[in-house]
């Protein structure tokens, strides 16, 4: 009999087993979505979903907090990477439109999809693809340095630093760390009813607005975005512009821990913007452990309280 410990564990998020990644029975897939066509700063973003996957293999699949390995149970698809379009950004956001809306649709489809990035202009196009797939009146929780809420930036609409804004043509906002927007954004901020902020100085400051953030999202339809700059640089040095001042790995714990606890379902989310750095593997583990987390908080029935 071959010896299997010989071989590594297979290609896909968490390396698991075959029987766990069938589309059939995986109750969750990554879509991998390697996009990087309009980073302004400091580039890498194409390398990301790549270096998750890669570090993701060795993540621990038993989590303590359920005494058993729920991503076995739970089951998890890697789709193949999502092809790029560069002839222009709106090409590659109306590609991802279709995508989305064609895996949401299909049969079988996954109950959580999980797209990882590349740059955050693929957001936009997540959102819209959940529209087309008959997704109605979700909310979106976005985590970012960043309010990226221009309409747009450096002659394209589909720009990184116009995600926001395309999301809230579908969707409202509930954005969190953000401590970088313009005069134009904070105007246009200020001048909708469709963005709620909480900026990284009061997410730092006290755990008040995860009560905010749990009656934004309690009995509703979620999308959530994670831009991994919102995360702070000491953490996550592993994006194109890292700036001071952002969340815990507890605080975007916390934020899982509400939307999944709160929300009536989450069918689709994405961590993007990372930009793997050679020779620094914590960055990518990090995402990897962020994404596992997601999975198993969404989808992983909680132990029964009593014993
Ligand atoms: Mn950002």
């Amino acid at each position: 009999m071959t010896d299997l410990s010989r071989f590594q564990s297979p290609w896909n998020f968490l390396g698991l087993p075959a029987e766990a990644t069938t589309p059939e029975r995986a109750r969750a897939w990554v879509l991998p979505i390697p996009y990087e066509g309009t980073t302004s700063y400091g580039a890498g973003t194409r390398e990301g979903p790549a270096a998750i996957i890669a570090a993701s293999r060795q993540v621990e699949w038993f989590d303590r907090e359920f005494n058993t390995e729920p991503a076995l149970a739970i089951g998890i698809h890697t789709l193949p990477p999502l092809g790029l379009d560069h002839r222009s950004p709106e090409a590659m956001v109306n590609a991802i439109d279709e995508a989305v809306a064609g895996i949401l649709t299909g049969s079988p489809a996954p109950e959580l999809l999980v797209a990882l990035g590349g740059e955050h202009s693929i957001s936009g196009g997540i959102a819209r693809g959940m529209v087309r797939a008959g997704i109605r009146d979700f909310v979106t929780v976005h985590v970012d340095a960043h309010a990226d809420l221009r309409e747009e930036y450096e002659g394209s609409r589909y720009s990184h630093a116009c995600a926001a804004r395309r999301i809230a043509e579908v969707s409202p906002l509930f954005q969190i760390g953000i401590r970088n927007l313009s005069a134009g954004e904070e105007h246009f901020r200020r001048s909708t009813d469709r963005v709620h902020t909480v900026f990284a100085e009061e997410a730092l400051a006290d755990r008040g607005w995860l009560n905010d953030l749990a009656a934004y999202v309690r009995g509703r339809t979620v999308y959530l975005t994670v831009d991994l700059d919102g995360l702070d640089p000491s953490i996550m040095p592993a994006v194109g512009t890292p700036e001071p001042g952002g969340l815990s790995w507890a605080d975007i714990m916390a934020v899982v821990r509400v939307v999944c606890r709160e929300a009536a379902s989450l069918p689709v989310c994405d961590v993007v913007e990372l930009a793997p750095l050679p020779g620094m593997k914590g960055p990518d583990f990090l995402a990897a452990k962020l994404v596992h987390n997601i999975i198993v908080q969404a989808l992983y029935q909680r132990p029964s309280r009593q014993h």
